[in-house]
């Protein structure tokens, strides 16, 4: 992992864009991804807009040229969408030129950087609190998905190829146990046995998919609930960290949403006795989603969203898991046992989630045309 740039560094960066005003450089981290640098940049001047500056992890996304491009297609086809609706209260993304006509910089140390105006009086949310915001989250997702639609996926380049295809992740966890590189496999029996005594369910949405029953779609991939930007009145207004929107299923993105809306505690508590199920959450992101994705999804797709619920924890685990065992590569840790907390975690909500199945599928059914 990158160290953190400086103050000045961030000033030589933000010359090489296009940007009004002139903005403050002391380089404020923002947010709190895993993958890339965020940095708020306030501007001086109170009429021009505050920029939000990112350096995008190019270990993790090895084509930037191909991510910025899906980037750039999404969010006009988005514009162009709501513009002809006239009635999405959704805001699209804008990005920022560089000075050499591209939408990224890269820097003489090989660093790739890009920049959007930053949304105002905005906020996201790392933990849902009321119903109301799971609610306008669904309905933001949703529409998101409804609007892209009709888009033709093949226009979209794999950020990451593979990125929710469980055999694949499998495959990665089964080689780090044998590499078992970090040494560390020896503590984890519990979680690895846990883990490969599910592989024939978690595999149920990729043999669907096989099997010709799922559509692909342009799905956002990474529906983490923060993702998501809201008013100061807890209204959803836009959708933010396209990094991996490409072709995927709809399942992945409703079960990814779920993980970080149902869970009462953080992602990586440590605690597990505060890792509870929130089931109104539940009910209302699932019921403010069908409102908007309703009105594509077939049978088989609204059958297939329970599975996401379980998968995709299951699947986070598996890969934290690999991380660890491999040595904390990819993901940010805070400190050493980071990813094997964040796996437990997970594993941990997992669990309730399999004891309330039934009470969470009647709650799919009851905001779903069809019956499952
Ligand atoms: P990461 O890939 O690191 O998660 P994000 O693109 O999600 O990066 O940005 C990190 C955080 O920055 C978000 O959770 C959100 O709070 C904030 N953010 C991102 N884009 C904007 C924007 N255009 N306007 C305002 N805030 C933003
Ligand atoms: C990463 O960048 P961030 O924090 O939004 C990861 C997601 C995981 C998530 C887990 C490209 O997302 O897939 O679900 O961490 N992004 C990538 O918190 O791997
Ligand atoms: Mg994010």
């Amino acid at each position: 992992m990158k160290a953190k740039a400086k103050a000045a560094d961030i000033q030589k960066i933000v010359e090489n864009f296009l940007i009004s005003g002139e903005v403050e450089t002391s380089g404020l981290n923002y947010g709190s991804g895993h993958i890339n640098d965020t940095y708020c940049l306030y501007n001086k001047q109170p009429h021009e807009p505050n920029y939000l500056l990112q350096r995008i992890n190019h270990h993790v996304f090895k084509d930037v040229s191909a991510l910025t491009d899906n980037i750039y297609l999404v969010l006009n086809y988005l514009k162009k969408k709501m513009q002809l609706l006239q009635q999405s209260d959704l805001q699209v993304l804008e990005l920022i030129p560089a000075k050499n006509k591209m939408l990224y910089h890269k820097d003489e140390d090989g660093n790739y950087w890009r920049m959007y105006v930053f949304i105002k009086d905005s906020k996201s949310f790392d933990i849902v609190e009321t119903e109301q915001q799971a609610e306008e989250g669904g309905r933001a997702f949703g529409q998101f998905q409804a609007l892209l639609s009709d888009m033709n996926a093949s226009l979209l380049s794999e950020t990451i190829v593979d990125f929710h295809n469980i055999l694949f992740r499998l495959d990665n966890f089964n080689k780090a146990l044998k590499e078992n590189k970090a040494n560390r496999a020896a503590n984890v029996q519990e979680e690895i046995d846990f883990i490969l005594a599910r592989v024939t369910q978690m595999r149920r949405i990729y043999d669907m998919g096989q099997q010709g029953l799922l559509p692909k779609r342009i799905t956002h991939n990474d529906t983490k609930f923060n993702n998501i930007l809201f008013n100061q009145q807890d209204k959803a207004i836009c959708v933010i960290d396209l990094d991996t929107v490409m072709p995927g299923y709809v399942a992945y993105d409703f079960g990814d949403a779920i993980r970080t809306i149902i869970n009462t505690a953080a992602e990586d508590e440590a605690d597990l006795s505060k890792i509870k199920l929130n089931i109104p959450l539940f009910e209302a992101y699932t019921k403010g989603y069908l409102a908007e994705a309703g009105k594509f999804l077939t049978a088989n797709e609204v059958k297939s969203l329970l599975l996401g619920v379980f998968l995709l924890p299951y699947m986070q685990a598996v890969r934290f898991l690999t991380d660890y065992l491999e040595g904390d590569h990819y993901f940010k840790i805070a400190y050493p046992e980071h990813n094997l907390v964040r796996t437990k975690a997970q594993l941990h909500l997992l669990k309730q989630l399999e004891e309330h199945e039934a009470e969470l599928q009647e709650i799919i059914s009851t905001y779903s045309i069809y019956k499952l």
